[in-house]
């Protein structure tokens, strides 16, 4: 899959990507990157991408017309499952959007910052609207690589046995259990005797009925027990 990200601080962009599993990804050609810089495409002077808004009120908006250049040109170069705008009023990602869109084919991924970006670049070539939840940051960037890192590991052939994405919590809406290693005995506390009972079955009986406990202290929502959610 290639996912190419258009912000106007990639900067921001540099690390998340270049670690631990979405480097093993990308090492495996499973996951493409890019970052494409807007300044680098805008028509206007000294790189200039925002503006004041019409109508007033505080806050630059990034212009259409440099984004147009840029999804047009990519566009040009291949087709996209989805155009994706990162933004706080967008639909809520969760795990669900996330295996979608890692058996999808190719993404691009717009990121807003300071007031957004002109609503005509929405209404024209955005295909989704994604959010991580209701907090406001300053930019989409950080959004946008929560977003690759929670679909390019789900990309097929990129987790391993060690890194198994069935066992996540979420993956069947129950959070995942506790988990322990060496020692067997740290500072007087035990690891759980089903967990050293050498018995799969007892381990795995053990493991769900944690993921139901704790998903029922901690998300009832999962549980579609709505009574106990909020
Ligand atoms: Cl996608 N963008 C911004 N700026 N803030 C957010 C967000 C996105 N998701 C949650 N907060």
């Amino acid at each position: 899959m290639r996912i190419d990200i258009i912000s106007v601080v990639p900067k921001l962009l540099d690390s998340p990507f270049a670690h631990s599993i979405m480097k093993r990804a990308q090492d495996k050609n499973l996951l493409e990157v890019h970052c494409h810089d807007l300044r680098t495409y805008t028509p206007y002077r000294q790189g200039q991408v925002d503006d004041y808004q019409f109508g007033g009120g505080a806050g630059m908006v990034i212009m259409p017309e440099p984004l147009a250049i840029l999804i047009d040109k990519l566009q040009a170069e291949r087709t996209y499952a989805e155009i994706i705008f990162m933004t706080p009023d967008g639909k809520t990602f969760n795990q669900s959007i996330a295996n979608r869109l890692s058996l999808g084919g190719d993404l691009m991924i717009i990121c807003g910052h300071y007031k957004g970006i002109d609503q005509r670049i929405r209404d024209k070539y955005v295909t989704m609207e994604l959010s991580i939840g209701d907090y406001v940051l300053s930019g989409g960037e950080l959004a946008a690589a929560v977003v690759v890192d929670a679909i390019g590991r789900l990309i097929p052939g990129v987790l391993n046995d060690e890194t198994s994405a069935l066992s996540d919590s979420f993956q069947d809406n129950l959070l995942a259990p506790p988990v322990y290693t060496r020692p067997q005995d740290f500072r007087g506390m035990p690891v759980p005797a089903e967990l050293m009972s050498g018995n799969h079955k007892v381990i795995e009986e053990w493991r769900y009925k944690q993921s139901v406990q704790r998903t029922l202290e901690r998300r009832p929502d999962l549980m579609g027990d709505e009574e106990h959610g909020h």
